[in-house]
């Protein structure tokens, strides 16, 4: 879990360079949040589904998603999964991961539809469905929620908690002493838990699996945790934050955490620690490297995959585009 910490955080580190050379058209860092997304993401079985925002880099890493691919996503070429589409998201079904929403919260309504698909196939699988602290306050919380305790449906909520929507800080979204007391209206079990310590995180996911998985329904899960970075590479928050908080949560860094608990078991020094994050910036420089042979991507890919056959006006469109 430690390694796909580091290197969800060195593969972010290098997308925002990718950003700033002009390769990349944006970026969405999860900074700050690794140990809630990766100890979520180890608490499942390899045929669960994620349903992730745009800030789950440590949930593709964590499933095997081969760096290529989430590279050739971000500079939209050759192998692509989504072709060029929707810059920020990814998705590819091989890997049982659900491209997420452009608009923020839709998903938690469809990703309850999935996970009774698979209830009512008599599957065992479950659902994760990760959202922000500000997709609590959509309207699709609500119905996804309600339903889901409704029909039991073997999902678990996960809100990661980073104090922001944007510029909106968490006692702007909402009156609330948590995000998980609200679980308690919708008549199951709600959770606050240290986004900031990965074991915890893995901990409550996997107790929230094993219930889902078991048909005790769903949970909702809170991550305390903190964004680092900026929203996206087109946000500036020194304009809505003092640089006193966030050097105070830089000090509560997961991965600095995670790694003073291996070192206190003994299992881990500062020389790993150096040759770990060498290991993984030689990986995704190489593999960027790599990616960048790659063909670029045909325009008339802007046209295609949005129906299942062309409707005639996007017909029109292609023949305009040739
Ligand atoms: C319905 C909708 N409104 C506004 C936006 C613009 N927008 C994109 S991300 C975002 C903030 C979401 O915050 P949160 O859910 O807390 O997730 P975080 O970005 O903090 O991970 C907003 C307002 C959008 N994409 N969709």
């Amino acid at each position: 879990m430690y390694r796909d910490m580091v290197l969800a955080r060195v593969f972010d580190t290098w997308m925002v360079r990718l950003q700033r050379m002009g390769k990349v058209a944006a970026y969405t860092s999860s900074e700050g949040q690794e140990a809630a997304v990766v100890g979520s993401t180890y608490a499942l079985r390899p045929d669960d589904w994620i349903f992730p925002t745009y800030r789950e880099t440590g949930a593709y890493i964590a499933r095997r998603v081969p760096l290529e691919l989430l590279i050739a996503r971000q500079l939209a070429v050759g192998p692509d999964p989504l072709k060029g589409h929707e810059v920020l998201l990814f998705g590819d079904r091989r890997y049982r991961i659900v491209t997420g929403p452009g608009p923020v919260a839709a998903h938690l309504c469809t990703s309850v539809g999935f996970a009774l698909a698979a209830k009512h196939r008599g599957e065992d699988t479950v659902v994760l469905v990760y959202f922000g602290d500000g997709a609590t306050s959509k309207g699709d919380f609500n119905e996804g929620l309600n339903i889901a305790g409704v029909m039991g449906a073997p999902v678990v909520f996960f809100c990661q908690n980073n104090q922001y929507a944007i510029s909106v800080p968490f006692k702007g979204q909402t009156a609330s002493e948590s995000i998980a007391v609200k679980a308690v209206a919708y008549g199951f079990e709600g959770v606050r838990v240290d986004g900031n310590d990965v074991m915890a995180c893995f901990e409550a996911t996997f107790k929230a699996v094993e219930r889902a998985r078991t048909g005790g329904g769903p949970t909702l899960i809170e991550a305390v945790t903190y964004r680092l970075a900026p929203h996206s590479t087109a946000d500036d928050p020194s304009r809505y934050r003092a640089n006193s908080e966030v050097e105070e949560w830089r000090r509560r860094d997961p991965i600095l955490r995670a790694r003073g608990e291996l070192e206190r078991m003994g299992v881990w020094d500062s020389g790993s620690d150096r040759g770990l994050y060498d290991e993984c910036e030689r990986l995704v420089g190489s593999k960027i490297e790599i990616v960048e042979e790659e063909p670029q991507l045909q325009p008339r890919v802007i046209l295609e995959d949005i129906y299942f056959s062309n409707p005639w006006h996007l017909a029109e469109e292609l023949d305009t585009l040739r």
